[in-house]
Protein backbone atom coordinates (compact mmCIF):
# COMPACT_ATOMS: atom_id res chain seq x y z
CA UNK A 1 0.00 0.00 0.00
CA UNK A 2 1.44 3.48 -0.67
CA UNK A 3 1.96 5.55 2.31
CA UNK A 4 0.04 9.10 2.02
CA UNK A 5 2.24 11.93 1.31
CA UNK A 6 2.37 13.48 5.24
CA UNK A 7 3.31 10.19 5.86
CA UNK A 8 6.60 10.12 3.83
CA UNK A 9 6.94 13.85 4.81
CA UNK A 10 7.30 13.21 8.27
CA UNK A 11 9.50 10.22 7.30
CA UNK A 12 11.89 12.84 5.88
CA UNK A 13 11.32 14.98 9.11
CA UNK A 14 12.08 11.86 11.34
CA UNK A 15 15.09 11.62 9.83
CA UNK A 16 16.49 15.30 10.61
CA UNK A 17 14.82 15.54 14.18
CA UNK A 18 17.99 12.03 14.67
CA UNK A 19 19.77 13.06 17.95
CA UNK A 20 22.77 11.87 20.15
CA UNK A 21 22.40 10.92 23.66
CA UNK A 22 23.82 9.40 26.45
CA UNK A 23 23.03 6.19 27.50
CA UNK A 24 23.61 2.78 29.76
CA UNK A 25 24.37 0.38 27.14
CA UNK A 26 23.57 -3.35 28.14
CA UNK A 27 25.89 -4.80 25.10
CA UNK A 28 25.98 -8.79 26.52
CA UNK A 29 23.95 -10.68 29.38
CA UNK A 30 26.72 -10.40 32.48
CA UNK A 31 28.60 -8.04 31.42
CA UNK A 32 28.22 -4.59 33.32
CA UNK A 33 26.47 -1.71 31.17
CA UNK A 34 28.89 0.16 29.36
CA UNK A 35 28.03 4.01 29.00
CA UNK A 36 27.98 5.20 24.86
CA UNK A 37 26.88 7.98 23.17
CA UNK A 38 23.58 6.58 20.89
CA UNK A 39 21.87 7.49 17.96
CA UNK A 40 17.89 8.27 18.79
CA UNK A 41 15.87 8.79 16.16
CA UNK A 42 12.81 11.42 16.72
CA UNK A 43 9.44 10.87 17.59
CA UNK A 44 7.18 9.10 14.96
CA UNK A 45 2.95 8.97 14.74
CA UNK A 46 1.85 8.72 18.37
CA UNK A 47 5.69 8.97 19.90
CA UNK A 48 6.89 11.42 22.63
CA UNK A 49 10.59 12.08 23.12
CA UNK A 50 11.63 12.99 26.69
CA UNK A 51 14.64 14.05 28.31
CA UNK A 52 15.26 11.39 31.43
CA UNK A 53 16.06 13.85 34.29
CA UNK A 54 16.42 11.07 36.84
CA UNK A 55 16.17 7.10 36.98
CA UNK A 56 15.73 4.13 39.73
CA UNK A 57 17.26 1.00 39.02
CA UNK A 58 14.96 -1.87 39.82
CA UNK A 59 15.46 -5.50 40.22
CA UNK A 60 14.31 -5.94 37.24
CA UNK A 61 16.95 -4.10 35.52
CA UNK A 62 19.54 -6.56 37.05
CA UNK A 63 17.38 -9.77 36.18
CA UNK A 64 17.81 -8.83 32.82
CA UNK A 65 21.22 -7.60 32.79
CA UNK A 66 22.16 -10.55 34.82
CA UNK A 67 21.22 -13.18 31.43
CA UNK A 68 18.81 -14.74 34.22
CA UNK A 69 15.59 -13.16 32.39
CA UNK A 70 15.12 -15.81 29.60
CA UNK A 71 13.04 -12.89 27.60
CA UNK A 72 16.25 -10.92 28.07
CA UNK A 73 17.33 -8.97 24.63
CA UNK A 74 20.68 -7.76 24.16
CA UNK A 75 21.89 -5.27 23.06
CA UNK A 76 19.41 -2.91 25.07
CA UNK A 77 19.17 0.37 27.12
CA UNK A 78 17.68 -0.95 30.41
CA UNK A 79 15.56 1.20 32.59
CA UNK A 80 11.68 1.18 33.67
CA UNK A 81 12.01 3.77 36.13
CA UNK A 82 12.40 7.48 35.53
CA UNK A 83 10.67 10.50 35.36
CA UNK A 84 11.11 13.57 32.62
CA UNK A 85 10.16 16.16 30.64
CA UNK A 86 8.70 15.93 27.21
CA UNK A 87 11.09 17.90 24.45
CA UNK A 88 9.16 17.19 21.40
CA UNK A 89 5.93 15.23 20.06
CA UNK A 90 5.52 13.06 16.97
CA UNK A 91 2.46 13.70 14.66
CA UNK A 92 -1.00 12.86 16.31
CA UNK A 93 -0.58 13.11 19.76
CA UNK A 94 -2.92 15.28 21.56
CA UNK A 95 -2.59 14.40 25.24
CA UNK A 96 0.89 15.81 25.62
CA UNK A 97 3.06 19.21 24.75
CA UNK A 98 6.68 20.21 25.09
CA UNK A 99 7.80 20.84 28.73
CA UNK A 100 4.83 18.71 29.94
CA UNK A 101 6.63 16.85 33.04
CA UNK A 102 6.65 12.84 32.62
CA UNK A 103 6.86 9.04 34.25
CA UNK A 104 7.17 6.45 31.57
CA UNK A 105 4.55 3.51 32.21
CA UNK A 106 5.74 -0.25 31.74
CA UNK A 107 1.93 -0.70 32.39
CA UNK A 108 0.39 1.47 29.10
CA UNK A 109 -3.00 2.85 29.67
CA UNK A 110 -4.81 3.05 26.16
CA UNK A 111 -8.29 3.44 27.09
CA UNK A 112 -9.43 1.77 24.28
CA UNK A 113 -8.49 -2.34 24.38
CA UNK A 114 -10.88 -5.06 25.82
CA UNK A 115 -8.45 -4.71 28.96
CA UNK A 116 -8.96 -1.35 29.54
CA UNK A 117 -12.60 -0.97 28.98
CA UNK A 118 -13.15 -3.87 31.10
CA UNK A 119 -12.10 -1.73 34.28
CA UNK A 120 -11.13 -5.16 36.13
CA UNK A 121 -7.29 -4.93 35.03
CA UNK A 122 -4.72 -2.32 34.38
CA UNK A 123 -2.90 -4.88 32.16
CA UNK A 124 -3.23 -2.89 28.67
CA UNK A 125 -2.50 -5.22 25.75
CA UNK A 126 -2.46 -1.93 23.38
CA UNK A 127 1.43 -2.20 22.56
CA UNK A 128 2.07 -5.71 24.50
CA UNK A 129 3.63 -8.02 21.85
CA UNK A 130 6.31 -4.96 20.22
CA UNK A 131 6.84 -3.90 23.73
CA UNK A 132 8.49 -7.54 25.07
CA UNK A 133 9.97 -7.81 21.65
CA UNK A 134 11.96 -4.56 22.55
CA UNK A 135 10.73 -1.92 19.79
CA UNK A 136 8.07 0.52 19.50
CA UNK A 137 4.63 -0.24 18.25
CA UNK A 138 5.59 0.06 14.16
CA UNK A 139 7.79 -3.20 15.28
CA UNK A 140 11.23 -0.27 14.96
CA UNK A 141 13.72 0.58 17.19
CA UNK A 142 14.47 4.67 17.61
CA UNK A 143 18.12 3.54 19.36
CA UNK A 144 21.61 2.67 17.53
CA UNK A 145 24.80 3.29 17.41
CA UNK A 146 26.39 3.14 14.03
CA UNK A 147 25.04 -0.08 11.89
CA UNK A 148 23.44 -1.48 15.05
CA UNK A 149 19.93 -1.65 16.37
CA UNK A 150 19.44 -1.42 19.93
CA UNK A 151 16.64 -2.73 22.09
CA UNK A 152 14.08 -0.86 24.31
CA UNK A 153 13.43 -2.25 27.41
CA UNK A 154 9.30 -2.63 28.93
CA UNK A 155 8.84 0.18 26.57
CA UNK A 156 11.27 2.35 28.65
CA UNK A 157 14.46 2.18 28.51
CA UNK A 158 15.47 5.07 31.20
CA UNK A 159 18.90 4.49 31.63
CA UNK A 160 19.66 7.17 28.56
CA UNK A 161 19.08 10.72 28.90
CA UNK A 162 16.51 10.60 26.16
CA UNK A 163 13.88 8.36 25.18
CA UNK A 164 10.96 8.17 23.00
CA UNK A 165 8.18 6.73 23.91
CA UNK A 166 4.49 6.24 22.84
CA UNK A 167 1.71 8.65 24.14
CA UNK A 168 -0.46 6.39 26.11
CA UNK A 169 2.78 4.82 28.13
CA UNK A 170 3.81 8.37 29.61
CA UNK A 171 1.92 9.99 32.92
CA UNK A 172 1.56 13.60 32.83
CA UNK A 173 2.60 14.89 36.22
CA UNK A 174 2.59 18.08 38.07
CA UNK A 175 5.68 20.29 37.41
CA UNK A 176 6.59 20.98 40.74
CA UNK A 177 7.50 17.69 42.11
CA UNK A 178 11.63 16.99 42.01
CA UNK A 179 12.36 14.17 39.59
CA UNK A 180 14.87 12.85 41.74
CA UNK A 181 12.03 11.39 43.84
CA UNK A 182 8.87 11.07 41.60
CA UNK A 183 11.10 8.64 39.38
CA UNK A 184 10.59 5.89 42.02
CA UNK A 185 6.67 6.47 41.02
CA UNK A 186 7.22 4.64 37.93
CA UNK A 187 8.01 1.31 39.49
CA UNK A 188 8.40 0.44 43.16
CA UNK A 189 6.29 3.26 44.64
CA UNK A 190 3.09 2.66 42.96
CA UNK A 191 4.00 -1.52 43.10
CA UNK A 192 3.70 -1.44 46.43
CA UNK A 193 1.07 1.37 47.59
CA UNK A 194 -0.99 -0.11 44.68
CA UNK A 195 -1.15 -3.79 45.41
CA UNK A 196 -2.86 -2.20 49.06
CA UNK A 197 -5.08 0.40 47.75
CA UNK A 198 -5.88 -1.17 44.12
CA UNK A 199 -5.55 -5.00 44.16
CA UNK A 200 -5.73 -5.80 47.62
CA UNK A 201 -8.53 -3.05 48.89
CA UNK A 202 -7.15 -3.10 52.35
CA UNK A 203 -9.80 -1.59 54.91
CA UNK A 204 -9.23 0.33 58.01
CA UNK A 205 -8.96 -1.95 60.76
CA UNK A 206 -7.05 -4.79 58.94
CA UNK A 207 -4.26 -6.98 60.14
CA UNK A 208 -1.81 -7.31 57.15
CA UNK A 209 1.58 -9.01 57.05
CA UNK A 210 4.07 -8.13 54.72
CA UNK A 211 7.27 -10.40 53.40
CA UNK A 212 10.35 -8.83 52.33
CA UNK A 213 10.63 -5.17 53.25
CA UNK A 214 12.79 -3.78 50.29
CA UNK A 215 11.93 -1.06 47.87
CA UNK A 216 8.72 -2.67 47.43
CA UNK A 217 7.42 -3.91 51.13
CA UNK A 218 8.17 -0.76 52.79
CA UNK A 219 5.42 0.91 50.14
CA UNK A 220 2.98 -1.79 50.90
CA UNK A 221 3.53 -0.43 54.57
CA UNK A 222 3.21 2.81 54.12
CA UNK A 223 0.25 1.72 51.72
CA UNK A 224 -1.06 -0.12 54.44
CA UNK A 225 -0.92 2.46 57.08
CA UNK A 226 -2.90 4.92 54.83
CA UNK A 227 -5.48 2.01 54.25
CA UNK A 228 -5.39 2.40 58.28
CA UNK A 229 -4.10 -1.08 58.89
CA UNK A 230 -4.51 -1.85 62.74
CA UNK A 231 -1.68 -4.53 62.83
CA UNK A 232 1.34 -4.65 60.23
CA UNK A 233 3.73 -7.41 60.57
CA UNK A 234 6.66 -6.94 58.71
CA UNK A 235 8.81 -10.54 57.66
CA UNK A 236 12.57 -9.98 56.57
CA UNK A 237 15.69 -12.02 57.09
CA UNK A 238 18.01 -8.70 57.23
CA UNK A 239 17.52 -6.86 60.96
CA UNK A 240 18.93 -3.63 59.77
CA UNK A 241 15.07 -3.72 57.95
CA UNK A 242 13.27 -3.54 61.15
CA UNK A 243 13.99 0.50 61.58
CA UNK A 244 12.69 1.38 58.28
CA UNK A 245 9.89 -0.76 58.45
CA UNK A 246 8.61 0.44 62.07
CA UNK A 247 9.30 3.95 60.75
CA UNK A 248 6.43 3.52 57.51
CA UNK A 249 3.78 2.12 60.21
CA UNK A 250 5.04 -1.11 60.54
CA UNK A 251 3.42 -2.56 64.52
CA UNK A 252 5.76 -6.32 64.66
CA UNK A 253 8.90 -7.41 62.90
CA UNK A 254 9.57 -11.02 62.51
CA UNK A 255 13.00 -12.09 61.85
CA UNK A 256 12.07 -16.19 60.33
CA UNK A 257 15.46 -16.68 61.60
CA UNK A 258 15.14 -16.24 65.23
CA UNK A 259 11.42 -18.16 65.25
CA UNK A 260 10.77 -22.34 64.74
CA UNK A 261 7.49 -22.11 62.86
CA UNK A 262 7.22 -18.81 61.24
CA UNK A 263 3.57 -19.58 59.93
CA UNK A 264 1.95 -20.32 63.63
CA UNK A 265 3.81 -17.37 64.65
CA UNK A 266 2.08 -15.04 62.36
CA UNK A 267 -1.19 -16.43 62.79
CA UNK A 268 -1.26 -15.62 66.47
CA UNK A 269 0.27 -12.24 66.14
CA UNK A 270 -2.66 -11.19 63.39
CA UNK A 271 -5.10 -12.99 66.25
CA UNK A 272 -6.01 -15.84 63.90
CA UNK A 273 -4.35 -14.83 60.69
CA UNK A 274 -3.76 -12.43 58.65
CA UNK A 275 -6.45 -10.67 56.79
CA UNK A 276 -3.95 -9.48 54.27
CA UNK A 277 -0.28 -10.82 53.42
CA UNK A 278 1.91 -9.62 50.56
CA UNK A 279 4.70 -11.56 49.28
CA UNK A 280 7.49 -8.89 48.13
CA UNK A 281 10.58 -10.74 47.56
CA UNK A 282 9.89 -13.16 44.50
CA UNK A 283 10.44 -16.56 47.19
CA UNK A 284 7.86 -19.02 46.08
CA UNK A 285 8.26 -20.95 49.64
CA UNK A 286 7.34 -17.57 51.12
CA UNK A 287 4.79 -17.41 48.67
CA UNK A 288 2.94 -20.38 50.13
CA UNK A 289 4.01 -19.14 53.84
CA UNK A 290 2.11 -15.81 52.88
CA UNK A 291 -1.02 -17.52 51.96
CA UNK A 292 -0.95 -20.30 54.89
CA UNK A 293 -0.56 -17.31 57.34
CA UNK A 294 -3.55 -15.63 55.94
CA UNK A 295 -7.06 -16.10 58.21
CA UNK A 296 -9.46 -18.97 57.55
CA UNK A 297 -12.45 -17.94 55.50
CA UNK A 298 -11.37 -14.78 53.95
CA UNK A 299 -7.62 -14.30 53.74
CA UNK A 300 -6.41 -12.35 50.91
CA UNK A 301 -2.38 -13.29 49.65
CA UNK A 302 -1.36 -11.03 46.98
CA UNK A 303 2.22 -12.20 45.31
CA UNK A 304 4.42 -9.19 43.79
CA UNK A 305 7.81 -10.61 43.86
CA UNK A 306 8.47 -12.09 40.32
CA UNK A 307 10.25 -15.32 41.30
CA UNK A 308 13.26 -16.63 38.98
CA UNK A 309 12.07 -18.42 35.47
CA UNK A 310 10.48 -21.90 35.73
CA UNK A 311 9.56 -21.93 39.44
CA UNK A 312 6.31 -22.93 41.07
CA UNK A 313 4.21 -22.25 43.94
CA UNK A 314 2.86 -25.18 45.84
CA UNK A 315 0.01 -25.26 48.51
CA UNK A 316 -2.60 -27.79 49.44
CA UNK A 317 -5.94 -26.94 47.99
CA UNK A 318 -7.62 -26.90 50.92
CA UNK A 319 -6.06 -23.52 52.24
CA UNK A 320 -8.33 -22.03 49.00
CA UNK A 321 -11.39 -24.49 49.86
CA UNK A 322 -11.35 -22.67 53.31
CA UNK A 323 -11.77 -19.67 52.01
CA UNK A 324 -8.60 -18.07 51.32
CA UNK A 325 -7.46 -16.15 48.32
CA UNK A 326 -4.54 -16.36 46.26
CA UNK A 327 -4.01 -13.44 44.03
CA UNK A 328 -1.18 -11.45 42.15
CA UNK A 329 -0.62 -7.62 41.49
CA UNK A 330 1.17 -6.14 38.22
CA UNK A 331 2.15 -2.11 38.52
CA UNK A 332 -0.17 -2.27 42.14
CA UNK A 333 -3.30 -2.94 39.67
CA UNK A 334 -2.66 0.90 39.11
CA UNK A 335 -4.15 2.44 35.26
CA UNK A 336 -0.49 4.53 34.76
CA UNK A 337 -1.96 7.42 33.48
CA UNK A 338 -5.25 7.86 35.73
CA UNK A 339 -3.52 6.80 38.77
CA UNK A 340 0.64 8.22 39.08
CA UNK A 341 -0.59 11.75 38.34
CA UNK A 342 -2.21 10.95 42.13
CA UNK A 343 0.23 9.15 43.41
CA UNK A 344 2.69 12.29 43.09
CA UNK A 345 0.10 14.27 44.56
CA UNK A 346 0.40 12.50 47.47
CA UNK A 347 3.82 12.79 47.54
CA UNK A 348 3.66 16.85 47.39
CA UNK A 349 0.66 16.87 49.91
CA UNK A 350 3.10 14.42 52.75
CA UNK A 351 0.54 11.81 52.41
CA UNK A 352 3.35 9.04 51.15
CA UNK A 353 6.79 9.00 51.79
CA UNK A 354 9.96 8.48 49.44
CA UNK A 355 12.53 10.33 50.66
CA UNK A 356 14.22 7.64 53.27
CA UNK A 357 13.59 5.13 50.68
CA UNK A 358 16.33 6.89 48.42
CA UNK A 359 19.53 5.22 49.97
CA UNK A 360 21.54 6.02 46.86
CA UNK A 361 22.35 8.26 43.85
CA UNK A 362 25.13 8.25 41.06
CA UNK A 363 25.22 9.63 38.14
CA UNK A 364 24.82 7.67 34.67
CA UNK A 365 28.74 6.83 34.63
CA UNK A 366 28.44 4.61 38.23
CA UNK A 367 25.40 3.04 36.84
CA UNK A 368 26.93 -0.14 37.71
CA UNK A 369 27.76 0.67 41.36
CA UNK A 370 23.73 0.35 41.93
CA UNK A 371 23.54 -3.05 40.97
CA UNK A 372 26.52 -4.43 43.64
CA UNK A 373 24.44 -1.82 46.42
CA UNK A 374 21.72 -3.93 45.21
CA UNK A 375 23.23 -7.50 45.94
CA UNK A 376 24.80 -6.21 49.32
CA UNK A 377 21.52 -5.64 50.83
CA UNK A 378 23.07 -2.13 51.23
CA UNK A 379 20.26 -0.01 49.20
CA UNK A 380 16.52 0.47 49.45
CA UNK A 381 16.75 2.16 45.73
CA UNK A 382 19.64 3.73 43.87
CA UNK A 383 18.28 7.04 42.23
CA UNK A 384 20.79 7.81 39.02
CA UNK A 385 20.41 11.32 37.83
CA UNK A 386 21.54 13.03 34.80
CA UNK A 387 23.57 16.14 34.83
P1 LIG B 1 14.53 -5.80 47.63
O1 LIG B 1 15.75 -6.61 47.38
O2 LIG B 1 14.69 -4.34 47.88
O3 LIG B 1 13.74 -6.41 48.87
C1 LIG B 1 13.62 -7.77 49.11
C2 LIG B 1 13.64 -7.98 50.63
O4 LIG B 1 13.33 -9.34 50.89
C3 LIG B 1 14.99 -7.68 51.27
O5 LIG B 1 14.83 -6.78 52.35
C4 LIG B 1 15.47 -9.05 51.74
O6 LIG B 1 16.24 -8.99 52.93
C5 LIG B 1 14.16 -9.78 51.95
N1 LIG B 1 14.25 -11.24 51.89
C6 LIG B 1 15.02 -11.99 51.08
N2 LIG B 1 14.84 -13.29 51.34
C7 LIG B 1 13.94 -13.37 52.34
C8 LIG B 1 13.35 -14.44 53.07
N3 LIG B 1 13.65 -15.72 52.79
N4 LIG B 1 12.46 -14.15 54.04
C9 LIG B 1 12.15 -12.87 54.32
N5 LIG B 1 12.68 -11.82 53.68
C10 LIG B 1 13.56 -12.06 52.70
O7 LIG B 1 13.55 -6.03 46.39
P2 LIG B 1 12.30 -5.12 45.96
O8 LIG B 1 12.75 -4.00 45.10
O9 LIG B 1 11.51 -4.82 47.16
O10 LIG B 1 11.51 -6.14 45.01
C11 LIG B 1 10.87 -7.27 45.56
C12 LIG B 1 10.26 -8.13 44.47
O11 LIG B 1 9.18 -7.43 43.84
C13 LIG B 1 11.22 -8.50 43.34
O12 LIG B 1 10.99 -9.87 43.00
C14 LIG B 1 10.78 -7.61 42.21
O13 LIG B 1 11.12 -8.12 40.95
C15 LIG B 1 9.29 -7.59 42.45
N6 LIG B 1 8.53 -6.51 41.78
C16 LIG B 1 7.31 -6.83 41.27
C17 LIG B 1 6.54 -5.87 40.65
C18 LIG B 1 5.18 -6.21 40.13
O14 LIG B 1 4.58 -5.36 39.44
N7 LIG B 1 4.62 -7.36 40.44
C19 LIG B 1 7.04 -4.57 40.50
C20 LIG B 1 8.28 -4.26 41.07
C21 LIG B 1 9.03 -5.24 41.70
C1 LIG C 1 9.00 -4.27 37.62
N1 LIG C 1 8.68 -5.58 37.62
C2 LIG C 1 9.52 -6.20 38.47
C3 LIG C 1 10.34 -5.26 38.97
N2 LIG C 1 10.01 -4.07 38.44
C4 LIG C 1 7.66 -6.15 36.91
C5 LIG C 1 7.94 -7.24 36.10
C6 LIG C 1 6.91 -7.83 35.37
C7 LIG C 1 5.61 -7.36 35.47
C8 LIG C 1 5.35 -6.27 36.26
C9 LIG C 1 6.38 -5.66 36.99
C10 LIG C 1 4.57 -7.99 34.77
C11 LIG C 1 3.49 -8.63 35.35
C12 LIG C 1 2.71 -9.14 34.33
C13 LIG C 1 3.32 -8.81 33.15
N3 LIG C 1 4.47 -8.13 33.40
C14 LIG C 1 2.79 -9.16 31.81
C15 LIG C 1 1.90 -8.08 31.33
C16 LIG C 1 1.09 -8.52 30.14
O1 LIG C 1 1.43 -9.53 29.51
O2 LIG C 1 0.11 -7.83 29.85
C17 LIG C 1 5.34 -7.63 32.44
C18 LIG C 1 5.29 -6.29 32.06
C19 LIG C 1 6.16 -5.78 31.08
C20 LIG C 1 7.07 -6.64 30.47
C21 LIG C 1 7.12 -7.97 30.84
C22 LIG C 1 6.26 -8.46 31.81
C23 LIG C 1 7.99 -6.10 29.40
O3 LIG C 1 7.85 -4.99 28.97
N4 LIG C 1 8.95 -6.85 28.94
C24 LIG C 1 4.33 -5.33 32.70
ZN1 LIG D 1 10.77 -2.17 38.72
Amino acid sequence: MAEPASWAEERGAIYLRRMRTKAAVAYEAGKPLVIEDVELDGPRPGEVLVEIRATGVCHTDEFTRSGADPEGLFPAIFGHEGAGVVVDVGPGVTTLKKGDHVIPLYTPECRACKSCLSRKTNLCTAIRATQGKGVMPDGTSRFSIGKTKLHHYMGCSTFAHHTVLPEIALAKVRDDAPFDKICYIGCGVTTGIGAVIYTAKVEPGAHVVVFGLGGIGLNVIQGARIAGADRIVGVDVNPAREALGRRFGMTHFVNPKDVDDLVPHLVELTGGGADYSFECVGNVKLMRQALECCHRGWGVSVVIGVAGSGQEIATRPFQLVTGRVWKGSAFGGARGRTDVPKIVDWYMEKKIEIDALITHKLPLERINEAFDLMHQGKSIRTVVEFA
